[in-house]
């Protein structure tokens, strides 16, 4: 009875516009079966298992309550590894954090103490184990089957959900928040361990960083170029690269965009590398240098690790990071995996006005608006990260101002018409810089996180882009985000046609700033005239050979034809898997530990 007045107190405390009865039902339901568990036990040994339960859930409570109201997220052990949870214990009161009334978490353990000490003393057993053991399997019973039912109705309306981890809030709301615990130790500890196949030596991974390096060599015209001036990367959500200098019904869909690019460094055949981590691998990737995880999300999994950042790197060169997104801090364990990148603040949905929410979090103009504020009270050089929010799905924007035509109501439409926003919104941020003088004092580095039209929506894109021929060569072509770098009196302007990744936009910033990272799998891209991207799956391009994985197919880069499978070409695929696979490696030895 005490645990589950404490669960609804709890659900009731992170659920506060959430809150109904239904929400109720997974954290009884969780309490059913470990009730069960215990009764299994001799009475006196099951009543000091149930105290003992009522001790540990009632701080897992109180520690989740006061992890809630700090960061908007829940305690994971992630979260204990990397020092998250001491940070906030040693900075804030536990007591004044989760109210005074929450104390009373705490009460009943007190006052249960004396009365099971004479429970035990005094009261003689008489009813036979059996009595005990019946309903005790009876609870097991109908708590594995409910508790199954919810964990699994989950699962199957958001697949990947429960081992990505994105939204823990969400998923302690949908299956309890004992559960939601359980999950986590059963990921921290079990699942991830399937990556354990090691198939290079340290030794082998560190000779190829070093061979890498040298790639990666001095004499580009572009280095320290940035010396002394400020860095503002703009991660802009779902923006890919086909609606980039296009028309639609007689209407530029990224009117300000083409503008600026006229004024930047344009690489026009850039491929985004997210995998299951999404938003968040594309942060990982830029601030990095690494490929994210091949399965779960990064951001969850390696928290914990220790990386060779570029808040990191410009920590030493005096400059502070700051990382700026409206959404929940928790949402991609953002909160903690920040701390082990080393931004010095990360401005989440609560440090923003809170009178512009629009699909997940604050609005776009709102969000730039508002950045920019903060941005004008730091000391400069400084590096800022801003990440947008509003063109995600369902690109529900209130505005309509596309004149989409006959895509009204379709999604590629509702795309479209989110991106033009997104545009007009960053047009106002980009003037606004421009009056403030930061285009003659920074360094903008913009691009998209990854695609917003589904890949099996692939070929609706066509109805926009009536230039180009519907194969397979053109569907992976069409992976591709833009990529911007501007630099004060709009010079260097360019446009770039060798085929770069999200994960060389570190290794770029890094030689503008004179950064030094000898752990890196990205290379030089803006003196560099090589093409190579590399992608978790296995598919690739190199020199002029594309590989599309699924397809097990090589094709021309040029001109699209297809190669038949050769040596040479077999060869190539090696060197790649290889390099993938050395980065998982890395991911999951903790390699760059041994190099801090
Ligand atoms: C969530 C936002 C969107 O905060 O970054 O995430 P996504 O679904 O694109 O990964
Ligand atoms: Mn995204």
């Amino acid at each position: 009875a005490l645990l589950t007045y404490k669960s609804y107190i709890f659900v009731k405390i992170i659920s506060p516009t959430y809150f109904n009865r239904s929400i109720l039902f997974p954290s009884f339901y969780c309490i059913i079966l470990l009730i069960g568990f215990f009764m299994v036990f001799k009475d006196k040994i099951s009543l000091i298992l149930a105290y003992l339960l009522n001790l540990l859930l009632s701080i897992v409570y109180i520690l989740d309550i006061f992890y809630f109201n700090l960061k908007g997220d829940l305690l994971s052990l992630v979260s204990i590894k990397n020092g998250t949870l001491t940070k906030l214990i040693s900075t804030n009161s536990i007591f004044e954090i989760i109210g005074f009334k929450n104390v009373l978490f705490f009460m009943d353990l007190l006052v249960l103490i004396p009365i099971i000490f004479i429970y035990l003393k005094k009261v003689r057993f008489t009813v036979p184990y059996y009595f005990y053991l019946i309903p005790s399997i009876l609870f097991i019973a109908l708590g594995v089957n409910l508790n199954a039912k919810h964990v699994n109705k989950l699962a199957e309306e958001q697949s990947g959900l429960l081992r990505n981890m994105s939204n823990k809030l969400y998923i302690s709301r949908m299956i309890g928040n004992i559960n939601y615990h359980a999950l986590d130790g059963y990921n921290y500890f079990f699942r991830y361990k399937e990556d354990n196949n090691f198939q290079y030596s340290d030794e082998e991974i560190y000779s190829f960083f070093k061979e890498n390096n040298k790639k990666n060599a001095d004499n580009n015209p572009y280095l320290n170029k940035g010396q002394g001036k400020n860095l503002i990367v703009i991660q802009l959500e779902s923006l890919q690269e086909f609606v980039i200098n296009q028309k639609f019904n007689g209407k530029e869909i990224t009117p300000n965009l083409n503008k600026f690019i006229n004024r930047s460094v344009y690489f026009e055949n850039c491929f985004y590398q997210v995998g299951e981590g999404n938003t968040s691998d594309a942060e990982f990737l830029v601030n990095n240098s690494l490929y994210p995880s091949s399965n779960g999300a990064t951001y969850y999994k390696y928290a914990g690790n220790t990386f060779n950042s570029l808040p990191k790197n410009f920590k030493k060169k005096g400059y502070n990071s700051y990382v700026f997104h409206g959404n929940n801090e928790g949402f991609w364990n953002r909160h903690v995996m920040y701390n082990s990148i080393g931004f010095d603040k990360f401005y989440g949905i609560r440090d923003f006005s809170q009178d512009d929410i629009r699909g997940m979090g604050i609005g776009d103009r709102t969000f730039f608006k508002e950045s920019l504020e903060k941005m004008d009270s730091f000391k400069q050089p400084f590096y800022s990260f801003l990440i947008t929010l509003t063109s995600h799905y369902p690109f529900k924007d209130k505005e309509e101002l596309f004149p989409v035509g006959e895509l009204k109501d379709t999604f590629l439409g509702d795309y479209i018409n989110s991106i033009h926003n997104l545009d007009r919104e960053l047009g106002i941020f980009l003037n606004d810089l421009e009056k403030k003088g930061y285009l003659d004092n920074s360094i903008i580095v913009m691009y998209g996180d990854h695609n917003g039209v589904p890949t099996y929506l692939t070929k609706e894109i066509y109805k926009v882009r009536k230039d180009i021929e519907k194969n397979d060569f053109n569907n992976f072509m069409l992976g591709k985000v833009p990529l911007i770098v501007h630099f004060p009196g709009d010079n260097y302007k360019s446009v770039k046609k060798e085929v770069v990744g999200q994960i060389d936009i570190y290794n770029l910033i890094a030689n503008l700033y004179g950064i030094k990272n000898p752990y890196v799998f990205g290379r030089e891209i803006l003196s560099t005239t090589d093409n190579k991207v590399l992608f978790n799956n296995g598919s690739f391009i190199y020199d002029d050979i594309l590989y599309v994985s699924h397809l097990n197919k090589y094709f021309n880069i040029n001109n699209g034809q297809e190669l038949t499978e050769n040596q040479k070409l077999k060869d190539i695929n090696n060197i790649c898997k290889k390099e993938i696979q050395m980065n998982q490696q890395v991911l999951r030895k903790n390699l760059l530990l041994m190099n801090n």
